[in-house]
């Protein structure tokens, strides 16, 4: 019997649809099946059997483009006036998890039909990073977008918004439509069900309005209306069609039935006259025979609810934000398989802020290091792990790689590329389990400065660290430095109240004017880094209680030595006079230089990779702060009350 019925179907369906009017630029596809060749499809999207355009499926991180293979005339030649158009068609969104949608699609006009080089995830599929913004795309969206991005101001994960060359709407609306004359309807662009959406342009009024409905009929009030002139945005002739993409989150984006006209109205679709969505046609003959199973099908939905239910009281529960591009977010479960229940034996350490585990990743043998650590603040981590998604792309060979994250209520954990060798500070501090020689400290170091200067100044963004240390910088099997936990203190330096900062760092590291300013800095990661220098040759602290009253701050010790010629007495003992003496007097330089009291003074990263690699001789050493650097001629006008107090450069004894 089903047999029969669903050949009945196909025979009705194919009746029904796929009629065109080819009016002079007007479309009408009610389903896609007889127009296969006049539209142009590409990335996942696809024209199925039944004349439905799916333009992503269920997979990860796609896009899907389907336009009109032809260009249409959009402008007026002869004053350059753009034409008024209309369009109207029948979408669904069918997201892999109920409500939670990834990413959306958009009504697009563009100058190509295959939008090359655009990305998919929040780009929906119509521009990039490097484009997005820039006014070479000549492209205008209308998005229906089902995922919140915190980078593009989207108001909701639920919207409908005008994008001109950008991903950031000029205007956006909760998705919703208006029942009868005004009574205002909330909409869920995630419900699987069909939605019909007009938009219509009129170039006489510049205005561009937007409406939606679940039914048939046209509302009279738009959701969204913009007084725009598209004349100057649209190029004479533009492709017309649908972008979509999905994210790590994914639904699969339909598009049943499409109407365009330019210069007069497109035609509504009865939503029953269009192809049927997958799952809705057979569903009240599924209804007729498996009528037994359902019972066990309501069990188990009541089960699965009560599971959710579970899952969210946990707190693992995934929010939008949490759904970007970027690292992997693991679940708290995979973790705590992977580290064997967080057992003490794994334990690596207390790096800064938190426990560190040993673990490896479920089904590989990948080890990696899992950062385990609680936030008094809900909101500060909150913001913070929006951050995760932009550092989880760094990637420098000099930079301790993040893998991954999870977060459970407030606590989070961050996945790190394990190191074999742990960190710096256990190699040169107090009784270390060996002694690093000459060259592998010389070599770690310029390891660091190079991280650093990526960090600074070669990444799309300047990333400041806040907490150079050597506790932070780890080696791997080849004994490579490597810098870890960057961007991890901004966490700290937000309280529960977000107005305060405090300052966090560690003393001995803290550039001076982070206590008056609290504000970090590229130039108090220089200050850190001139710390780092200095311990790495004398072998000890930047403060050494133990040590003999003269010495007891490391960067006033190494500084009367220099005075007194005699800079050499400074270098680890432990070396037993092994070390190559012009390197040992250039680190020792560079980092009194790092250490001046006047941000401005200290060399920029990109200078001292320079002097590291000996491109750059050293400038002379002089007592004025603001003197020595000659590249920072702005040190001079800029810090010259301040240098008048200090005559030495370093912080700690004046
Ligand atoms: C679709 O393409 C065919 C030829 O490929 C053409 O004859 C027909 O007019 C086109 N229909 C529309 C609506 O553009
Ligand atoms: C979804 O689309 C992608 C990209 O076109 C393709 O590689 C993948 O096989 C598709 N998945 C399914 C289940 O069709
Ligand atoms: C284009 O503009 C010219 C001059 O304003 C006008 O005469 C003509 O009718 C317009 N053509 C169309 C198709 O609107
Ligand atoms: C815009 O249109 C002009 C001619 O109308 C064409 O030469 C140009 O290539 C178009 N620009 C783009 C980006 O397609
Ligand atoms: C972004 O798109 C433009 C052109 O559309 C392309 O030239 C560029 O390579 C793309 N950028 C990236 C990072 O893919
Ligand atoms: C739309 O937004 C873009 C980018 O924000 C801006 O450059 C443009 O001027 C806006 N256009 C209109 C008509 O508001
Ligand atoms: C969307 O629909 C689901 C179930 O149909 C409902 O739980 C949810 O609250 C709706 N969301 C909005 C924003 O209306
Ligand atoms: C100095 C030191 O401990 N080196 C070790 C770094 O890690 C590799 C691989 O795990 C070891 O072989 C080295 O002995």
């Amino acid at each position: 019997m089903s047999r029969k019925l669903t050949f009945f179907l196909l025979l009705l369906l194919l009746a029904s649809q796929n009629h065109v009017l080819a009016q002079h630029d007007d479309l009408f596809f009610q389903g896609f099946n007889r127009v296969r060749n006049n539209m142009s499809l590409n990335g996942a999207a696809k024209i199925k059997k039944n004349g439905l355009l799916s333009l992503t499926n269920d997979s990860h991180s796609i896009l899907g483009h389907a336009f009109y293979s032809h260009p249409i005339k959009f402008k007026n030649s002869s004053n350059g006036k753009a034409f008024s158009f209309s369009s109207a068609f029948v979408f669904a969104v069918v997201p892999k998890y109920p409500n939670l949608g990834g990413h959306g699609l958009a009504f697009t006009l563009s100058t190509s039909c295959d939008l090359p080089g655009a990305f998919p995830r929040q780009y929906l599929g119509l521009l990039n990073r490097t484009v997005d913004g820039g006014f070479s795309g000549h492209i205008f969206a209308v998005e229906f977008d089902t995922h919140r991005d915190y980078d593009f101001f989207d108001i909701n994960d639920n919207h409908v918004g005008v994008n001109i060359n950008s991903m950031v709407s000029n205007k956006s609306v909760p998705a919703a439509y208006f029942l009868l004359d005004s009574e205002k309807k909330e909409l869920n662009l995630t419900s699987g069900k069909p939605i019909q959406a007009w938009v219509d342009y009129d170039s006489v009024k510049n205005q561009l309005e937007v409406r939606l409905s679940p039914f048939s009929t046209k509302p009279i009030y738009p959701i969204l209306s913009i007084d725009i002139d598209l004349s100057k945005i649209l190029n004479d002739s533009m492709y017309v069609g649908f972008s979509s993409s999905t994210g790590l989150l994914t639904s699969t984006h339909y598009v049943l039935g499409w109407s365009f006209s330019v210069n007069g109205e497109a035609k509504s679709f009865s939503i029953s006259s269009l192809p049927s969505l997958p799952g809705t046609k057979n569903l009240w003959v599924l209804v007729v025979c498996v009528s037994v199973a359902s019972t066990f099908v309501i069990i188990s939905g009541i089960a699965t609810s009560l599971y959710l239910v579970r899952k969210i009281k946990d707190g693992d529960m995934i929010e939008g934000w949490e759904l970007q591009v970027g690292p992997n977010r693991f679940s708290y479960q995979e973790l705590r398989k992977a580290t064997g229940g967080f057992r003490e034996k794994e334990l690596l350490g207390f790096g800064g802020f938190g426990k560190v585990y040993k673990g490896t990743l479920p089904n590989s043998d990948t080890p990696i290091a899992v950062k385990r650590f609680c936030h008094e603040s809900r909101q500060g981590l909150r913001e913070f792990s929006t951050e995760i998604t932009s550092i989880g792309r760094l990637r420098h060979k000099n930079l301790v790689r993040l893998l991954g994250w999870s977060r459970r209520g407030g606590e989070l954990l961050l996945v790190y590329d394990y190191m074999p060798n742990g960190s710096l500070d256990k190699y040169i501090f107090e009784k270390p389990k060996s002694i690093l020689k000459w060259e592998q400290r010389f070599k770690i170091v310029k390891d660091v400065a190079s991280g650093l200067l990526y960090l600074h100044e070669e990444w799309e963004q300047t990333v400041i660290h806040r907490d150079i240390k050597a506790g932070n910088v780890l080696l791997d099997s080849e004994l490579n430095g490597r810098l870890g936990d960057f961007g991890l203190a901004k966490l700290y330096e937000r309280g529960s109240n977000p107005i305060t900062t405090k300052v966090v760092g560690t003393l001995g590291y803290m550039a001076p004017e982070l206590t008056k300013t609290g504000k970090p800095t590229t130039s108090s990661d220089v200050f850190a880094f001139g710390a780092l220098l200095l311990e790495v040759v004398c072998g000890r602290r930047p403060i050494e209680p133990r040590a003999l009253p003269e010495e007891l701050i490391l960067v006033d010790w190494v500084w009367d030595k220099w005075k007194s010629g005699a800079i050499l007495d400074v270098v680890d003992p432990r070396l037993n006079g092994e070390f190559d003496e012009i390197e040992a007097v250039l680190l020792l330089k560079l980092g009194l230089m790092c250490s001046n009291y006047v941000p401005k003074a200290r060399p920029l990263m990109r200078k001292i990779v320079r002097y590291l690699e000996g491109e750059v001789a050293l400038p002379e050493l002089i007592a004025a702060p603001d003197v020595y650097d000659g590249e920072n001629a702005d040190a001079k006008t800029d810090s010259g009350d301040e240098c008048k107090d200090h005559t030495y450069f370093y912080p700690l004894s004046s």
